[in-house]
């Protein structure tokens, strides 16, 4: 209430001043026009007064002047003559009351010989008065006085302050309902519903800000308070897991858990990350800059371990609009607990490095799935100096810092090692290989085979997903290059260098996060498929995933047992990957062409067999849809591990749904209670979807509880962990030798 007394005064003092000055000015303005008109007439009236008056004064005559009087008086003017000693000679009737008030003017006019004028007030009524002298050779010989009605003077100002009043009065009710309501609809009804939402956020529930907060007002608001409560989410999250560990004696790694390890191994010391993709990047979306979270399983598995310990994470700035933002960012954008670095890469660089030697050369090299490589001399030059560009920016940001701990990330920077070790002996590097590595004979086909083992053996550890992988690493450097590989200990030892080779099995964080409430029902409602059983894939589009081979075996699935047509839905969520390359874009055309063919030949008049999404998902979306399905389906032909696998079980607190899972990937060591599948076999792969969509309810859920056990020991801090504790006691300073 008492805003609006404060609206309702500030705006009648405005709106009283505004106009009040216009309505003043717009009354002298006509009362100067009105006096000028009176004037006008009153002038010509006397002018023909004194034509005719004139001669008559002049001879002295006494009659006459009647017949003058008559012609020019009427009804709403008076003339009065008056002679040279300013005695009335005569006047039209209706003058009579006014004559007493006039003779100074009379008197002035006769003595000054000039006219006079002026409004006056007699008996309550307003006239124009105007005296001209009468003259015989330019003396004065008389006057003549001519009054007029001026009544109307008053009356019109008047009547322009009354119109202003009511103006005023109406303008000021508007503004004020008009400021009123803005301020109800844009400030106090947002501010309480932010007020309530803050309210809820503080009492430990996750609701997104009201949406109809006008964004460039609260906008920056609703972003801090957003990352507070966020901050405060977590924090309390990691409070109670804690605690119910600390209670139920268990040893669970936590982010926790894995902070305080790596405190208590490296002290203070940041850790340094270098990886192809950045964590997040920038997009320009017209005008506005949008974050992206990259679909990367790297990216999943190492962002935990970045908010645990801070550090720089090095990485290339692949976003389209990551120069305009820097290349040094904090993250995450709303807390910041460890820094980006980007490195910027020519087209060149760009086409040489990543499409060209690491994507056509190494990731096929790596995968088996009889997907030829392309080795080009340029492409490999480009990886060559594009590794020894990351190793400058490392070094850069290392400077400064003691025996820093460096965490080298995948094919991309195999001879990052060493180029490290060369600039930076004290450092103790890691490089995680999160690909596959092939039999040493598969390997052998890399024109630079050398190099690239000697650039990994840089590195005081090498990691892989499995123990299988190591072996064929130690066989492969075995076979191509000098050096001894203990096999008791899985090291190599070149000179005085040792590099000890181990199996580190990436998981996921699978904290217990707060499902968001009817996500099962709210997915299948928004796709329309409330009773459907429905089967779930999320990939990159990538030849290594098995997507065509999926795609066959739901089809056969569908041909073999047609009761389940209308019954069941397939859901495949595809993020477009690595599109420059052509066959990237041959197999994404290839997908579409199948699911369309598919859709046409099961498909039936409001069923799809398979819904095709191909776009990035963020991750709330991707967690719901693991939430709504029945059953997952990851196919890869080859995969070193595959964090999809793991996160379908992480995100099952229901303790349902059903894993079908490659035998070819890591996780399929790991997650031994899914449906394993060979992706080659198109029968095997459709029977196994009918024993998952026809599974036990009880089975279903003492598999799941396994897996989602496994998943919560063996996770993603444990992984960091085992891998910072190996890497911690290595010996430091020791050089590398050149090849
Ligand atoms: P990737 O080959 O990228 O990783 P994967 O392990 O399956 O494969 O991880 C994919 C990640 O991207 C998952 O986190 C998934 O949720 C996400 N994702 C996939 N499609 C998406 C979409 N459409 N929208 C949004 N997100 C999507 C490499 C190796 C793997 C290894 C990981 C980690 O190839 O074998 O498991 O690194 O080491």
């Amino acid at each position: 209430m008492r805003l609006l007394f404060r609206l309702f005064a500030a705006t009648s003092l405005v709106t009283i001043l505004v106009m009040g000055g216009f309505a003043y000015l717009e009354v002298r303005e006509e009362r100067a026009r009105l006096e000028e008109d009176l004037q006008r007439r009153a002038t010509l009236i006397a002018e023909a007064v004194r034509e005719a008056a004139e001669p008559l004064v002049a001879r002295g005559a006494r009659s006459g002047f009647e017949r003058v009087l008559k012609r020019f008086g009427g009804a709403d003017r008076g003339v009065a003559l008056y002679d040279q000693f300013g005695s009335l000679i005569d006047a039209t009737l209706d003058i009579k009351p006014y004559l007493g008030p006039l003779s100074p003017l009379v008197t002035n006019a006769i003595r000054d010989n000039a006219p006079q004028r002026r409004v006056s007030q007699v008996d309550g009524s307003t006239v124009w008065v105007h005296v001209s002298p009468l003259q015989r050779d330019d003396r004065p010989i008389g006057a003549v006085a001519v009054l007029l009605d001026a009544e109307h003077l008053e009356s019109r100002q008047l009547s322009v302050w009354r119109q202003t009043g009511v103006r005023i009065g109406l303008l000021i009710l508007l503004f004020t309902g008009l400021a009123w309501m803005l301020v109800r609809w844009t400030v106090t009804r947002p501010l309480a519903r932010m007020a309530e939402w803050t309210k809820q956020l503080r009492g430990g529930h996750p609701v997104q800000p009201p949406p109809e907060a006008d964004v460039s007002l609260f906008g920056p608001l609703a972003k801090e308070v957003t990352g507070l409560a966020r901050t405060l989410a977590r924090t309390r999250i990691v409070a109670e897991q804690e605690a119910r560990l600390r209670l139920s004696g268990e040893s669970i790694w936590t982010e926790e858990r894995l902070k305080q390890f790596a405190r208590m191994r490296f002290g203070d010391q940041a850790i340094f990350v270098v990886s192809n993709r950045e964590p997040l990047s920038h997009v320009r979306e017209g005008k506005e800059i949008r974050l992206q979270q990259p679909a990367s399983g790297l990216v999943t598995a190492l962002e935990p371990i970045m908010l645990a310990c801070g550090g720089v994470w090095v990485a290339h700035g692949s976003g389209s609009a990551d120069r305009e933002v820097g290349d040094r960012v904090g993250l995450p954008v709303d807390d910041p607990a460890y820094t980006l670095r980007r490195v910027w890469l020519s087209a060149d660089e760009e086409k040489g490095y990543y499409y060209g030697f690491a994507n056509e050369g190494l990731w096929p090299l790596c995968h088996i799935v009889h997907e030829r490589p392309q080795f080009r001399a340029d492409d490999w030059e480009h990886y060559r100096a594009v590794n020894a560009k990351f190793a400058q920016a490392l070094v850069d940001e290392m400077e400064g810092v003691d025996a820093p701990v460096v965490l080298v990330q995948d094919y991309h920077f195999a001879l990052l090692p060493q180029m490290i070790k060369r600039l930076r002996p004290d450092a103790r590097v890691a490089l995680f290989w999160h690909i596959p590595w092939p039999n040493s004979e598969a390997f052998g086909i890399c024109p630079w085979q050398e190099d690239i083992l000697l650039g990994m053996l840089g590195a005081d550890l090498v990691g892989f997903h499995t123990q299988f992988h190591c072996n064929n690493f130690l066989e492969t450097v075995e076979r191509a290059i000098e050096g001894r590989v203990e096999w008791d200990d899985f090291r190599v030892i070149r000179g005085q260098h040792t590099t000890h080779v181990q199996p580190f099995p990436i998981s996921v964080a699978a904290e217990p996060t707060a499902a968001p409430e009817g996500d099962r029902n709210s997915v299948r409602a928004r796709l329309g498929i409330d009773e459907m059983l429905v089967g779930l894939g999320v990939e990159r589009v990538d030849y290594t995933k098995g997507l065509p081979e999926r795609m066959r075996a739901i089809r056969r699935f569908f041909e073999r047992w047609p009761e389940y047509r209308r019954r069941a839905v397939f859901i495949q969520v595809a993020s477009p990957s690595r599109t420059s390359i052509p066959r990237y874009q041959a197999l994404q055309k290839e997908i579409q062409d199948l699911v369309n063919e598919i859709n046409e030949a099961i498909g039936e008049r409001g069923w799809r067999p398979i819904v095709y999404r191909e776009r990035h998902h963020d991750r709330a979306e991707v967690a719901a849809l693991y939430r709504a399905a029945d059953l997952c389906m990851v196919t890869s032909l080859h995969d070193g591990m595959n964090l999809v696998a793991k996160e379908f079980v992480a995100a099952r607190d229901d303790d349902d749904g059903v894993l079908v899972l490659s035998r070819f990937t890591g996780a399929s060591r790991d997650l031994r209670d899914a449906l394993v599948v060979n992706p080659y076999d198109v029968e095997g792969m459709a029977e196994a979807i009918r024993i998952a969509f026809e599974m036990d309810p009880s089975e279903r859920r003492r598999r799941m509880a396994r897996m989602r056990s496994h998943v919560r020991e063996r996770n993603i801090y444990r992984w960091a962990g085992l891998l910072l504790a190996e890497l911690a006691p290595m010996p430091r300073g020791v050089t590398v030798g050149a090849e």
